[in-house]
């Protein structure tokens, strides 16, 4: 099995390595590929320095399996045709064919099968808030169906990038110093701030993450749900939280909520408020499934249930359901 990485010194390409090597995962040759500014840097895998070669269009995909794609859309959509050519599938982190007719766009836990059949060798990574979204929904769903989601995102740092996790940090240290934060990476300071925008507006008045919420899922989970968000930076270094308000097909009591959580694949539930014990990302960053917590009845509809979650960001979101998608693409052969 030969596997490339495209955005190796990326975040999410940095998490590639780290989950490629824990989980084992079989490969035989790893290849790196970068920008110009990339190429040269060695990393380290499974004891081997493999350096990053600069992305090209050439033949340096000709004998490659799989390859984990994560530096953005205009890379992707530039380089899709060189990497798929002569036969090597794309797990593609970007947004640019997630919502492509001939694209599947998968979360394991939820619709694997639909990796399956890729004609154009393109496999879609949801955007990182719909993927512990689906997770959880998923569980719901298999004993009621769910019409509607109201959806509000507490966003990390990370979603944006490591350099954005960097001027998260820095800012922190400049406000303690007395001096002015540098403001780059984000349309504001994000210490100790909440910015309600992420990604651009619009014409309806919801940004881009907000209608990604919205489209993506009902592609993933093959529904016909509706889901209404608000998307909102904080100043939180990796994992993304949600508030979660969803109105199932006939009324389901926390009982059974909480016994479908337990059962449903990558959820963990921490589910004990009166021990102070519910999911928050400090702790949590770093870790692989989606937790649940803080499940209860919505008290403003008798249909209604309520929730919160949270998932790291950089693996669930990104780098972790690419490799899963891999995972079971091998499992299938
Ligand atoms: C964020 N969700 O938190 C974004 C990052 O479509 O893959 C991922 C954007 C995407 O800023």
């Amino acid at each position: 099995m030969k596997i490339a990485i495209v955005g190796t010194s990326g975040a999410v390409g940095q998490e590639l390595l780290r989950v490629l090597d824990e989980r084992n995962f079989p490969l035989d040759e790893l290849l790196l590929f970068g920008s110009s500014r990339s190429a040269g840097t060695s990393y380290n895998f499974r004891g081997k320095q493999v350096e990053v070669k600069e992305l090209q269009h050439n033949d340096d995909f000709k004998d490659v399996d799989i390859a984990f794609v994560s530096a953005g859309g205009g890379t992707s959509l530039e380089f899709a045709e060189t990497i798929t050519k002569y036969g090597a599938i794309m797990i593609d982190n970007s947004s640019a064919f997630r919502m492509q007719d001939d694209v599947p766009l998968v979360v394991p836990e939820v619709n694997a099968e639909d990796a399956l059949n890729s004609p154009r060798g393109i496999i879609a990574n949801p955007n990182c808030t719909t993927a512990q979204l689906v997770v959880a929904l998923q569980a719901i769903e298999e004993i009621a169906h769910i019409k509607r989601a109201h959806v509000a995102t507490y966003q990390a740092a990370s979603g944006a990038g490591a350099a954005a996790m960097q001027e998260l940090e820095d800012q922190y240290k400049q406000l303690v110093n007395g001096e002015e934060p540098t403001v780059s990476k984000f349309a504001y300071q994000l210490a100790y701030n909440l910015i309600p925008q992420v990604d651009v507006f619009t014409d309806n008045g919801y940004t881009k993450e907000e209608m990604k919420m919205y489209n993506e899922t009902r592609k993933i989970m093959h529904s016909n749900i509706e889901v209404s968000a608000t998307c909102v930076r904080v100043p939180v270094m990796r994992a993304h939280s949600e508030a979660i308000w969803i109105e199932t097909e006939r009324p389901i009591s926390v009982e059974e909520a909480r016994e479908a959580f337990s059962k449903a694949k990558g959820v963990e539930v921490i589910d004990n408020p009166s021990a102070r014990e519910y999911p928050m990302p400090l702790g949590l960053s770093g870790k692989d499934p989606v937790y649940v917590g803080r499940i209860r009845k919505d008290l403003a509809n008798e249909n209604g249930l309520t929730f919160w979650t949270v998932s790291d960001q950089i693996r669930k979101g990104a780098a972790l359901n690419a490799v899963q998608i891999a995972e079971y693409l091998i499992s299938q052969r």
